[in-house]
């Protein structure tokens, strides 16, 4: 290992039972669990220096990053220094493989990336749990990332206790795919940050939201163990449209849906009647993630874009992904 050097590459992952809402801002600890399937098609790849440079540079996609992407950086830099003593001027850059301008989240990969590459840059070797904890405090879904396939982000209730482990049933989520239907957007109006925190402070559903995604989480356990699609698909879908409803239900309420996710989740329910089963989830933006068997997904892939008229390249597969990696050189 070259001294002061780290790379690593995190993939995104789709929540299943999802994240919304911090019970602790600071550290970032969630007020449900959350499971999610690491994904194949989109990544990110971080490469951490020390000492080559005069002062702190954090870059993206090779440009400058702005100053809230740097302070989100550094403030993550700032906890290795704290446990090593090492305060050397650090270099990072990031390139996320996630469509650009497509607003899909490259938060979970991003963050999780960094916390893979200042591991190997300050010479950790932390344990893949304690590696979740520091990529749970860049951003609350890249502790999931650290995995690859199913993960379960454990609420906990302080720092020691809220992190990511491995689910295993990798057979199970070799089985499985996720068809992204990706709409063409403008910038989100409301980040996740902020519009998470907006229904935990003003929906009237937040707490029926906790109560049943803590249920969802248990029951979703039970489907992966078990291998049952159905179970998997119905939870998930069903998930995700109660936390879309936290978000109605806000003061001010919004949507993250556009006309199209809606066109896109009625042909999915179209095409389950037709015996393609298949199910719909959304994270905090207009894109519809289609879960489907492996073995369906060419046939989804093809009546979505020749009877519901989206495009090939708006229809992108992707499925179980590994977790965070070494990468020796980018
Ligand atoms: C998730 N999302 O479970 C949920 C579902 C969006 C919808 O995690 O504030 O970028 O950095 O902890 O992780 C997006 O929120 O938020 C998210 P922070 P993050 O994947």
């Amino acid at each position: 290992m070259q001294k002061g050097y780290g790379a690593a590459r995190a993939y995104t992952n789709i929540a299943l039972v999802k994240y919304w809402g911090k019970r602790d801002e600071r550290y970032i600890i969630p007020y449900n669990p959350s499971i999610s399937l690491t994904l194949d098609a989109w990544y990110s790849d971080t490469v951490v220096r020390l000492g080559e440079v005069e002062r702190d540079m954090v870059s993206l996609d090779g440009n400058p990053a702005g100053e809230k992407a740097s302070a989100r950086v550094l403030k993550m830099v700032e906890e290795f220094r704290l446990a090593t003593g090492n305060r050397e001027a650090v270099e990072v850059s990031s390139i996320n493989h996630v469509p650009t301008a497509s607003g899909l989240a490259s938060s979970a990969s991003g963050l999780c990336a960094l916390a893979g590459a200042l591991n190997e840059a300050y010479g950790r070797e932390l344990s893949r749990k304690d590696l979740s904890r520091v990529a749970r405090r860049g951003s609350g879904s890249a502790c999931r990332s650290v995995y690859g396939g199913f993960a379960m982000w454990q609420a906990g209730d302080n720092d020691e206790t809220s992190y990511a482990v491995d689910l295993g049933a990798d057979d199970f989520a070799s089985e499985l795919a996720i068809l992204g239907i990706v709409m063409d957007v403008p910038p989100k109006k409301v980040p996740s940050r902020a519009g998470m925190q907006r229904c935990v402070e003003t929906s009237s559903y937040y707490s029926q939201w906790v109560e049943e995604a803590t249920r969802d989480a248990q029951r979703l356990l039970e489907a992966i163990t078990a291998h049952d699609f159905t179970a998997l698909g119905e939870i998930s879908e069903a998930n995700s449209l109660k936390m879309h409803a936290t978000t109605i239900t806000s003061v001010p309420p919004w949507s993250y849906w556009n006309g199209d996710s809606m066109r896109a989740m009625n042909a999915v329910r179209e095409l389950h009647e037709q015996g393609l089963e298949c199910y719909s989830t959304m994270d905090a933006g207009p894109h519809v993630m289609v879960i489907c068997r492996a073995r369906d997904i060419a046939d989804i892939r093809e009546q979505m874009c020749s009877t519901y008229g989206f495009r090939e390249s708006q229809c992108v597969a992707a499925y179980a992904g590994p977790g965070v990696t070494k990468l020796t050189k980018v």
